[in-house]
């Protein structure tokens, strides 16, 4: 057969359902051998947002999502993603054609070295150079991809090899779940050190999430009562009103202090990834004494000397240390974080102010979903609103970016969410500088009729970095700008939209929005004149206490 049709087999064999991209020349028998498959080719209008779609769908289903586009341009469009994946730890494997094998070595037409180019972001990747390997090279990138800690991997595909006749057939994945669990002596030195804490604490980050820990996370805090602080994309592993969440914490150190870190002597971290939040900021004088839960070593940082690391598979490290622990001296719940936190959220419903708020928008929001329905948020100050303030009930149902945080990545994973769970409501919330970033797939969106309500947060201006620069030099200058009408301009894409007039209207355009089969788009003017870090509210308020 065909090599390009046994690729696709091979995609067949691992389950692939969508690849996300633009076609090229360079691409041909490629995409018509996806053509005759059971696999659905989702042609999108730049590669950036194909590959924001795999990163979404694989960070959804746990299985790699597969985008792809031709050499040159095509790449160099791809890297935002990818780097994305490779940041957030989320499975994908990326397809990119190339030229014969014989131009290589010569300067030729859009030929850059792609392999090169992708190697730092990626896992693992090749240049397939012959079409006998394509199986095991296939289903060595799906497994690299998958397996802890996830991310992309890349095949590259030169049309000669794609071209090739050859006899093959996919190798079969290997189902049946690890466990590997840490060794007596491990275990018994974490006890040692949780059983000798006069005030433990945990710290679950986005492991927690992309191993489906959150069930044995919310059985230890509620067999232990040790209190669960959550990072931005460790949302929702405890329900925000289970007793022992103590809130989200990576905006600024006053969070952890008022989450309870600083008082507590042992940090519990759980599937907790350094790039989201630097231990700096929780263990400034390295005096917490720490056990690492998580799914490979832990990175080196010297304020993350670790006194006990369980390595494995996390759930079930979870599960036999709360039976060995049962209730642990010490625990304490509740924290002052969420408390004020929370209760400037439900304050909220009665602010009146428009152009809105961010936590009267971001209550809005909450009233408007259910409990497993979907939020993703875009990257700006919106964001910080968001992880500061939206309440979450169940893991994987608020998406921040805080691994690379690209702004752009809410429209395009949004699709992808609403792709994978087209029974949930799902809304992105993006800045108007972001949403600009991928607006081309708003074309996308109508055509898969994917349901997305995007609503961005107007203030014509790159809002967080306004926040930075007037705290620093008590200005701000090149953060402004003029934007499109976006109601005419989702009109233009043949989608519902409409801009919010008054504080009420917000809520009432998001449930006209929710009830359609169809994308849409809700402009609210905004006002970010409280300042997210809610730093003096917070500080008075712990004063006063
Ligand atoms: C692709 C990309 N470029 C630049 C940045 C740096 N950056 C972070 S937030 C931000 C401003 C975001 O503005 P906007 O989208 O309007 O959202 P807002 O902050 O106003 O909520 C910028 C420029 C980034 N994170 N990603």
């Amino acid at each position: 057969m065909k090599a390009s049709d046994l690729f696709v087999q091979c995609l067949e064999a691992e389950g692939v359902r969508y690849v996300f991209g633009i076609p090229g020349e360079e691409t041909l028998d490629l995409n018509e051998a996806l053509d005759g498959s059971a696999i659905e080719f989702v042609p999108v209008r730049h590669e950036q947002g194909g590959a924001y779609m795999a990163d979404m769908y694989g960070r959804l289903t746990r299985s790699a999502g597969v985008c792809l586009g031709t050499l040159g341009p095509g790449a160099t469009n791809l890297v935002t993603g990818v780097a994305d994946a490779f940041l957030d730890r989320s499975p994908m494997v990326v397809l990119t054609g190339q030229g014969d094998l014989e131009r290589m070595h010569k300067e030729s037409h859009q030929h850059i070295d792609v392999v090169s180019m992708l190697r730092p972001i990626t896992k693992f990747n090749t240049r397939l150079y012959s079409s006998r390997v394509i199986p095991e090279v296939v289903r060595k990138a799906f497994k690299v991809a998958e397996q802890q800690k996830p991310g992309p991997t890349h095949i590259e595909l030169p049309e000669d090899v794609m071209a090739d006749d050859v006899d093959g057939a996919p190798l079969p994945r290997r189902h049946g779940r690890r466990r590997p669990e840490p060794s007596h002596d491990e275990l018994q030195a974490a006890l040692d050190v949780i059983t000798g804490a006069s005030y433990p604490i945990v710290l679950a980050g986005n492991g927690v999430a992309r191993t489906g820990s959150a069930p044995a996370l919310r059985r230890f805090a509620m067999q232990t009562g040790i209190g669960v602080a959550e990072t931005f994309m460790g949302k929702g592993m405890l329900d925000y009103e289970d007793p022992r969440a103590l809130g989200t914490v990576g905006l600024q150190s006053r969070d952890y202090a008022l989450a309870g870190f600083d008082d507590a002597d042992v940090v519990i971290t759980v599937g907790y990834d350094l790039v989201e939040h630097a231990p700096v900021n929780w263990n400034p004088r390295k005096d917490k004494r720490i056990v690492c839960i998580d799914t490979v070593s832990p990175e080196v940082d010297e304020y993350f000397m670790t006194a006990a690391d369980l390595i494995g598979d996390i759930a079930h490290i979870l599960e036999v240390l709360a039976q060995q622990l049962g209730p642990v001296t010490g625990a304490t719940e509740g924290s002052r974080l969420n408390d004020i936190v929370l209760g400037r959220f439900e304050a909220a419903k009665g602010d009146d102010a428009f152009p809105l708020q961010p936590p009267r928008a971001l209550w809005e929001i909450r009233r408007a979903l259910g409990r497993e329905d979907i939020l993703v948020s875009d990257v700006g100050l919106h964001k910080l609103w968001i992880a500061r303030m939206f309440p979450a009930h169940e893991p994987d149902t608020v998406f921040i970016a805080n691994g690379l945080a690209g702004m752009g990545i809410a429209l395009p994973t949004g699709i992808a969410a609403k792709l994978v769970h087209p029974d949930r409501n799902v809304v992105t919330v993006s800045g108007d500088g972001g949403f600009l970033m991928n607006v081309q797939e708003l074309e996308t969106a109508m055509r898969l009729r994917t349901a997305v309500v995007n609503v961005i947060w107007e203030n014509a201006q790159y809002g967080s970095i306004v926040w930075k620069q007037d705290k620093k030099f008590g200005r701000h200058f090149g953060t402004d700008f003029t934007n499109p009408d976006f109601v005419r301009l989702a009109d233009a894409f043949g989608m519902p939209a409409w801009r919010c007039e008054a504080v009420e209207d917000l809520g009432r355009h998001l449930r006209q929005a929710l009830s359609l089969d169809v994308p849409s788009l809700i402009v609210v003017p905004i006002d970010y004149s409280i300042d997210v870090s809610i730093s003096e509210e917070l500080g008075t308020e712990t004063v006063a206490a």
